[in-house]
């Protein structure tokens, strides 16, 4: 049985696994859920992964893993090659710390069931739901500006002159904000490090638009 990623070509979380996948040069099949027609709710799906959420990755003897931090984290030890996380304990948690502050801060309240519980049950409209969402990448990317300019670690990725976890969250992150028109103006540092990314045919291959079940 060859790998399989469940995933939705507009999650961003999806992204994150696309992208250190293709890092990584693994190869991997596409199964996907439309998210906004509730696929990832179905029983099949629940069956493999019961926290109902994509992506989930089947490896090839059948095993699957949730949650893409806890994916990537396991890719990277499992290929180390090349690497996805600095060599001391100290640049990991930094690194860490970058990638959480998107994964567990931005990205769960700007989540789709969450937008769709403001429109349909709090019946907010659909600008306010997308000031929702900016308001929520505001508070997070501003402290990472502020952080990563100040970094003397940070190269042309977050940490050095080679992509990792940290840049792995920021480009799906920043993917994720197109769609809501987010002004990266005030973040001149991330939108450098997402330009770097973007010369990189594992992140451009890992874009919503570039998925084959993009739509
Ligand atoms: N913490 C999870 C988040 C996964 C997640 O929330 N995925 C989204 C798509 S990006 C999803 O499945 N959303 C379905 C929904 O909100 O109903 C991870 O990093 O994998």
């Amino acid at each position: 049985m060859s790998r399989v990623l469940h995933n939705f070509f507009r999650s961003s979380a999806s992204v994150r696994v696309r992208a250190a996948l293709n890092l990584k040069g693994l190869d991997y099949e596409h199964v996907s859920y439309t998210l906004r027609q509730g696929e990832h709710r179905s029983p099949a799906f629940l069956s493999l992964n019961p926290q109902g959420l994509v992506p989930a990755l089947q490896l090839g003897d059948g095993t699957v893993l949730a949650q893409s931090l806890a994916i990537i984290e396991y890719l990277d030890e499992a290929y180390p090659e090349p690497a996805l996380l600095p060599a001391t304990p100290l640049d990991r948690a930094w690194i860490r710390s970058l990638a959480q502050a998107i994964a567990c801060d931005i990205h769960p309240v700007n989540n789709l069931r969450v937008l769709q519980y403001l429109d349909e049950k709090l019946g907010i409209d659909e600008e306010g739901v997308a000031r929702w969402f900016r308001h929520w990448v505001a508070e997070g990317f501003a402290p990472l500006e502020r952080q990563l300019a100040a970094d003397p670690r940070r190269g042309r990725f977050c940490h050095g002159d080679a992509p990792g976890l940290a840049d792995i969250c920021l480009f799906a992150q920043i993917a994720n904000n197109r769609r809501f028109a987010v002004d990266m103006t005030p973040y001149p540092t991330l939108a450098a490090i997402n330009a770097h990314c973007l010369e990189s045919p594992a992140f451009v291959e890992a874009l919503p638009e570039n998925h084959p079940h993009a739509s």
